[in-house]
Order: structure tokens, then C-alpha cells, then sequence
């Protein structure tokens, strides 16, 4: 017989191997992809019909939705809100174009467990003047669902998607120009807990890093300065959306001795992250937010991605201060500092750290870190107070003097740093003034009802913002009391002791302007 080629029996001992080989192969790379050492099995879906379903829990920075304690897949309802607003980025410094999920900067960290099927309702206020949409970067599907959730003004829109693989994911609207959008604060977190759950930790903190790019570092109103962008130059670097959000009153407390978890979120939309905590040292780090391989030990500084994540442990075991920083350092000068205060015993703590000469003189804080970056900032570029913390919801700055001029206001208030006064108001609310919504669109006319407000003396007067998605203010115009910034539903009051014509205004918006008669 002859070895020739196109022999039939030839053909056919050719298609056998041929299929015999390239089943063999097949085979051999479909076990592959889940063999490599202690790589996790895929999970496992429990059909949609069989889930139960419960309301997501989520929470703002830096607060840390609890731990999931159930064993079996739900489905998680979320309803989200865009707000297009504006918030002070730092003492004095009201950025215009702040848009946030559920109205806040940095928006929501929801947390779920591996398996979840995520049902996301969003809706785009009826008062922004862009399309948005949501990008998670949890989500298996185009776009990270971005196409599925694009909402006008006014829409809501819905989606089913599976938290596939467990980790620490940003979100973000991804709306052209997505650039802007970022920048304009349109990012919050998801935690996807792996199906065992994460190791119980003492305390658990929210931290998201971002850059504002806002004009310049002057008080009163800044907007978005795309050129500024493209430079990569931000005007401010923030932990928590604003200059002093984790400083001095707003610091988390921890106790002595108990592990810390912080999940660190860098938002960019440019910068990538040297996340570092002052004096302490990480038992755990997972890396970029990678939840199911084992973390790394003993590092001092981690790279934290733009658009990803870190979580980091540490266990403090000295009491004091301890400042969280980009150890790109210069960024300080921007604002990039958030503090966390651990509250003990220090002759405890003296086999560990003993300062002998330093006895009797001032504890490094997060102050003697930044006042030299205050005074740089106030001298140049005219930046007041950068560890100011923000106002709180209802919040009197008693001791500062009043001021009509923005500039002079947020001296005022970065020399006064936000410790909760007694009230201006004395007894209770006799009559309120509410700031209506849109007051603060530029020239408005309807901006307070009432406008004229007549009172019998000794009257407490509160006002209320009503006024969704902007802050306002009230300044007595002859200097009585200046408020800080009113979020919607903030209230803030005065008594009014003498008899008189007493004009207000919103430091702001000078365009709203009110008066109290005292009789
Ligand atoms: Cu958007």
C-alpha cells in the first residue's frame, strides 16, 4: 500500500487525530482558566425567580454600610437621585458645578454580596441641565451598564446586574463630556463582599481621593475649568469631596488597640494616588480593591489607581493624631489631608513610642501640619482656612465676626474653626422665613417668603432652605450674625432683641435680599 496523501484511509486517520487533538486542547483551556493556584470558583447563580428582595444599604463617606451576614443571594433595590448642585469645596469656596449621586460628593458606597442581582433605579433631577447616566465598574455588561441607565432631565431609568466578582468598584457617570463629569464629583463606590464575608475589623471608614479643577483658589462662586483639566492641574485635592471633610471636628475617633479598615476610593479623574496614613504602618493591604486573593503586609504607602481602590488595615497602637495623605506630597498644599484620632491611654502605649525630650510641648496634629500650607495658600492664592471643617447641618459660628465681603467671611470662618457655639437664638421659633427654590439662580425674584417679615421683639426667626439641590446663607446686612452655608432642609435662627429695620442677604447670591421688622 502506498503512503500517499490523498489515500481515503490517509483523509480520514488525519480528521481523527485532528479531532481527537483539538478536543484534547479545548479541554485542557477550559480547565485552565480556573486552575491557577488558589484561584476562586466562579460563583454560582441563584436563579433571579428564586431570589429575595430587600433594600440596598448604602451610606455616605465615611461611614461604611454593615457587614452582610446572610448566606444566599438577594435582589438589592437601589434608588439613586442625580442632583446638580453646588457645595463649598473649601471654607468660603462655593463650586457651582458640583453634581452628585442622591445630591452628595463623593455619592453613595453600597455594599453587596457576591451573586446579588443589583435592580438600580436612577433618576436625573428634574432641575439639572444634563443627561447622566452610571458606569459601575462592578458590572459585567457594555458600558458598565452606562448605556442602559443614560436618563434626561426629569427620566428614571432601570437595571438588572449581577455583582459577578466580589472587590472594592467605583461608579461614575460616563455622560460625554465624561471627563466633566467625573470632575463635577459624579462617583461613588461599590463593595461587592465575597461570598464568606471579609475578616471583622474594628472600625471601617469610607474614603474617596479627587481632584476639583476649579478656576482659582479665590473665594465666593468657582465653576469647572476644563483647561485646567487637560493640564491635569487641579486647583484643590480632597479627601471627601472637600478641603477639611476629615479634619479637626469632622476626624473619625478610634479607640487604642482596634483594627482599622479603610476603604479608599481615588476618583481621579486624573491623579493617581500614594495613599499613606502619618505613623502608621498597613497590617493589611488589598491591593486595588482586590478582595479574594490574600492582602500584603507591613506597607507604609499604596498606589491607588484613578477610577480604582485600595483597602487598608492597620491596628493603631499609640494614641494621637494620625493624618491620611498623598505621599505625592505637595498635594498637601491642595488640600489632600484627612485625619483619623485614636482616643487612649499614652503611659500605655510608652513601650512602643516614648518621646522623652519632647515632654510638656504640643502634640504634632493635623494643625501644625497644615498651618504653614494655610498661610502659604491664604498669601498666594488668596485660599482661606484649608483645615476648616465644613458646617455641619445645623451649625453656628458664634464669634465670627460679620462680613459682607466673601473674602473677609472666609477669614472669619477659617479663624473660627466650626466648633458647634451656643445658638444666636435664644428661645424658640417664633416666625420662619423660608429661601425658596431657585433663589439662587442669578437674578432671581422670588427668593424669600416672606421677604418683609414683621415681629414683636424678643421673636426668634428661623430660616429654612427649601431650596433643593443649592446652599445659601443669611447675613444680617449691619453685621448682627453671618451663618454659615444652609444645605437644603438646614435651618438656621436669631433673636431679635431691639426694635428696628433690620435687612438680610444671602452671601452668595447678593441678588436675594430680605428685611425683618422689629416693633
Ligand atoms: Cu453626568
Amino acid at each position: 500500500m502506498k503512503f500517499h496523501i490523498t489515500n481515503p484511509i490517509w483523509i480520514t486517520l488525519t480528521w481523527v487525530i485532528a479531532l481527537v487533538v483539538g478536543f484534547r486542547l479545548a479541554d485542557s483551556r477550559s480547565s485552565y482558566a480556573g486552575s491557577y493556584p488558589g484561584q476562586r470558583a466562579p460563583v454560582v447563580l441563584e436563579p433571579k425567580a428564586n431570589l429575595k428582595t430587600e433594600q440596598g444599604h448604602w451610606t455616605f463617606a465615611p461611614q461604611v454600610p454593615p457587614p452582610i451576614h446572610r448566606s444566599e443571594q438577594r435582589r438589592v433595590l437601589v434608588n439613586w437621585t442625580i442632583k446638580e448642585s453646588q457645595a463649598e469645596v473649601s471654607p468660603g469656596v462655593i463650586y457651582d458645578d458640583y453634581w452628585g449621586f442622591e445630591g452628595k460628593v463623593p455619592g453613595p458606597l453600597l455594599r453587596v454580596r457576591e451573586g446579588d442581582l443589583v435592580e438600580i433605579h436612577l433618576t436625573n433631577g428634574l432641575n439639572s441641565m444634563h443627561s447622566h447616566n452610571i458606569d459601575f465598574h462592578f458590572v459585567s455588561g457594555p458600558g458598565g451598564g452606562a448605556s442602559a441607565l443614560n436618563v434626561a432631565p426629569g427620566e428614571t431609568a432601570v437595571l438588572e446586574a449581577r455583582a459577578m466578582m466580589p472587590g472594592f468598584y467605583m461608579f461614575h457617570c460616563a455622560s460625554p463630556d465624561i471627563p466633566v463629569h467625573i470632575a463635577n464629583g459624579m462617583y461613588g463606590f461599590v463593595l461587592v463582599e465575597p461570598a464568606e464575608g471579609l475578616p471583622s475589623v474594628g472600625k471601617e471608614f469610607f474614603v474617596v481621593q479627587s481632584e476639583i479643577y476649579a478656576h482659582d483658589g479665590k473665594t465666593g462662586h468657582q465653576s469647572f475649568d476644563v483647561d485646567r483639566g487637560e493640564r491635569m492641574d487641579p486647583q484643590y485635592i480632597v479627601f471627601n469631596g472637600a478641603v477639611g471633610s476629615l479634619l479637626k471636628a469632622n476626624a473619625p475617633h478610634v479607640p487604642l488597640n482596634q483594627s482599622v479598615r479603610i476603604y479608599v476610593g481615588n476618583a481621579g479623574p486624573n491623579l493617581v494616588s500614594s495613599f499613606h496614613v502619618i505613623g502608621q504602618i498597613f497590617d493589611n493591604v488589598y491591593r486595588e480593591g482586590d478582595l479574594i486573593s490574600p492582602p500584603a503586609h507591613g506597607l507604609q504607602t499604596t498606589l491607588i489607581p484613578a477610577g480604582g481602590s485600595s483597602v487598608v488595615e492597620f491596628t493603631p497602637r499609640v494614641p494621637g493624631t494620625f493624618l491620611l495623605v498623598d505621599h505625592s506630597i505637595f498635594r498637601l498644599h491642595r488640600g489632600a489631608a484627612g485625619s483619623i484620632i485614636v482616643d487612649g491611654d499614652k503611659q500605655l502605649a510608652s513601650e512602643i513610642y516614648n518621646p522623652i525630650t519632647a515632654v510638656g510641648q504640643p502634640e504634632m496634629s493635623a494643625d501644625s501640619h497644615l498651618s504653614h500650607t494655610m498661610d502659604n495658600q491664604m498669601a498666594g492664592h488668596n485660599m482661606a482656612g484649608m483645615a476648616t471643617p465644613l458646617p455641619s447641618t445645623v451649625s453656628f459660628h458664634a464669634g465670627i465676626p460679620p462680613a459682607s465681603d466673601p473674602k473677609e467671611f472666609a477669614r472669619a470662618v477659617a479663624r473660627n474653626p466650626a466648633a458647634p457655639a451656643p445658638s444666636a437664638a435664644a428661645g424658640p421659633i417664633g416666625a420662619t422665613v423660608r429661601i425658596l427654590p431657585g433663589a439662587g439662580v442669578t437674578n432671581a425674584t422670588d427668593t424669600y417668603s416672606p421677604t418683609v417679615l414683621t415681629i414683636k421683639r424678643g421673636t426668634t426667626v428661623a430660616w429654612v432652605n427649601t431650596d433643593p439641590g443649592m446652599v445659601h446663607n443669611v447675613g444680617d446686612d449691619g453685621g448682627a450674625f453671618t451663618s454659615t452655608l444652609l444645605k437644603t432642609d438646614d435651618t438656621w435662627a436669631f433673636t431679635y432683641k431691639k426694635p428696628g429695620v433690620y435687612p438680610f442677604h444671602c452671601l452668595p447670591h447678593p441678588w436675594m435680599k430680605g428685611k425683618i421688622i422689629v416693633k
